[in-house]
């Protein structure tokens, strides 16, 4: 109950049309991430993003909104992200990859993009996805990132979850370990 209340304060419970089911308490907080990816072919990539946060104890759903054929479902999606109980937006597209500047422009949660290598190394949806104007930020990792991506949003999750940070910094001994053991 007392959790409960917690959440409410912080505005991290479910929206309209959220059911809440989806959502996996971490310590006092629940979090929910939106993966959304171009195409089904960009499923391989992103399902890593799903995997990682999954390890954090972080619910998230996956979703295939293209910014180019299916332009109304992916603006309808990110104008609803937030009240749908979404915290952060984690956009993974190739080519002429617009999505997660869509995502962007239509919502003021945290988005990140992950280019997907789909042509041309992955150079064309960096580019496209990184260059985006003054005042609609994307924060882009590398091509085909979609790990990095994941733990972007767990950093920022755990600014205000000190359960969050803590399963962080084990991660990051963790890896400090496995990288000095070579
Ligand atoms: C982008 O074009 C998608 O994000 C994908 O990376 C790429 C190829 O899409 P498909 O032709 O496989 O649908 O829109």
């Amino acid at each position: 109950m007392e959790a409960e209340a917690e959440v409410e304060a912080e505005g991290t419970a479910p929206g309209p049309g959220g059911t809440g089911d989806e959502l996996v308490t971490v310590g006092s907080m629940s979090h929910k991430v939106a993966i959304v990816m171009g195409s089904g072919s960009d499923r391989p990539v992103m399902e890593k993003a799903a995997s990682t946060l999954e390890t954090f104890g972080i619910a998230s759903e996956i979703k295939v909104l293209s910014a180019h054929k299916t332009p109304d479902q992916a603006i309808e999606f990110a104008a609803t992200a937030a009240d749908q109980g979404f915290s952060v937006i984690i956009a993974g597209a190739g080519k002429a990859a617009h999505l997660a500047g869509v995502m962007a422009a239509k919502s003021l949660l945290p988005v990140i993009g992950v280019p997907i290598n789909a042509a041309l190394d992955g150079m064309d949806a960096l580019l496209a996805t990184v260059q985006m104007p003054t005042g609609i930020p994307v924060a882009t990792v590398a091509v085909d990132g979609a790990t990095n991506a994941a733990l972007l949003a767990v950093s920022i999750l755990a600014v205000n979850d000190p359960d969050l940070t803590a399963q962080l910094a084990s991660y990051r001994v963790e890896l400090a370990e496995k990288t000095l053991a070579g």
